[in-house]
């Protein structure tokens, strides 16, 4: 299957649901007023947050009176064009770090471990070479979870025994990426609760961390954020990236839910763009988070 099919598959819920409505209401019918009350509706179903649904439907509104759109097809353009620009990231990712590490965090089951197994896959085979952290040391469990994955990738990891240090083990890490000549080293870590005061303190620690071990890193810290819990994801996310300085959100689970339109909003609501999408329980299902297929996969028409 292409990277468009995979995509468009892991949003058939979300479609099915909400979107697939929207692109048959547009396409049905010239422009009413009824319409947009209708897509303000459906997009707070799809977990848009109703300011982002109404400030949308709103957009949409001026585009379609300033650029004299007049048919449902037209208007339907207008609203890919607006979600698609405020899906784009201001910057890429800096993966030309010497290393680049990327530090993964989030609370508990939001899938860190199984995202730092997909993203070690997807960068080896970009011909980059990749170092794994096993920075959840609160686990015995969670070493050995990432150390199978290591293996079935052929990705070499640094891990200590349960109860380490976490920062030490990164530590460790980060210097041997940067003595060795490794491109990409990915950082596990615990999942945590924002509202453990120490836990979240133990995050800025191995931020700082990394930065010590080796002062030309360049670091990405990714929140993890579960689609499946929509709009409540989002709320308790301003305290990672507060503490952590996190820059990019992974967004996985999105094959899981319907609730696909609470990516349009992260970026407004956190100020950071997603970087990633999880789409499966599997190696290869992650993408890099692309607008433009994006908008079009939410919108296309199932046949
Ligand atoms: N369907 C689906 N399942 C996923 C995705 N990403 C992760 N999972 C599943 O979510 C569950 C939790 O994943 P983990 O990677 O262990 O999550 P974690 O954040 O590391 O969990 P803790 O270390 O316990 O905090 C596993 O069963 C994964 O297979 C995804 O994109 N889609
Ligand atoms: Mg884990």
């Amino acid at each position: 299957m292409g990277f468009f099919d995979k995509l468009a598959q892991s949003l058939k819920k979300t479609r099915d649901s909400i979107f697939g409505s929207i692109t048959d209401a547009f396409t049905a019918s010239e422009i009413t007023d009824e319409m947009y009350e209708d897509l303000e509706e459906q997009l707070i179903m799809a977990d848009t947050g109703a300011d982002i649904a109404a400030e949308l439907v709103d957009e949409l509104y001026k585009t379609v009176q300033s650029d004299h759109l007049k048919t449902g097809g037209e208007a339907l353009a207008a609203l890919k064009k607006i979600i698609k620009q405020r899906l784009t990231a201001d910057v890429d990712m800096n993966l030309e770090g010497h290393p680049t590490v990327i530090l993964v965090i989030g609370v508990n089951g939001v899938g860190k471990t199984t995202s730092i197994a997909k993203l070690a896959h997807l960068y080896t085979n970009a011909g980059k070479k990749v170092l794994l952290a096993a920075g959840d040391t609160f686990r015995a469990a969670a070493s050995e979870q990432l150390d199978v994955w290591a293996q079935r990738t052929g990705v070499p990891i640094v891990a200590r025994g349960e109860g380490t240090d976490p920062a030490s083990v990164i530590f460790d890490a980060v210097q041997m990426a940067s003595s060795k000549q490794f491109d990409i080293v990915i950082c596990d870590t615990a999942g945590r609760l924002h509202t453990k005061k120490n836990l979240m303190e133990e995050l800025a620690k191995i931020r700082r961390v990394v930065t010590k071990a080796c002062p030309t890193a360049a670091v990405e810290t990714l929140l993890v954020l579960d689609a499946i819990t929509g709009q409540n994801a989002i709320s308790q996310a301003s305290q990672f990236i507060d503490v952590a300085d996190a820059n990019g959100i992974i967004l996985t689970k999105l094959d899981g839910t319907a609730k696909g339109g609470a990516v349009i909003s992260i970026k407004e609501k956190l100020g950071l763009p997603v970087r990633f999408v999880g789409i499966g329980e599997g190696m290869d299902d992650i993408m890099e988070f692309d607008p433009d297929a994006f908008s079009d996969a939410l919108f296309m028409r199932d046949l």
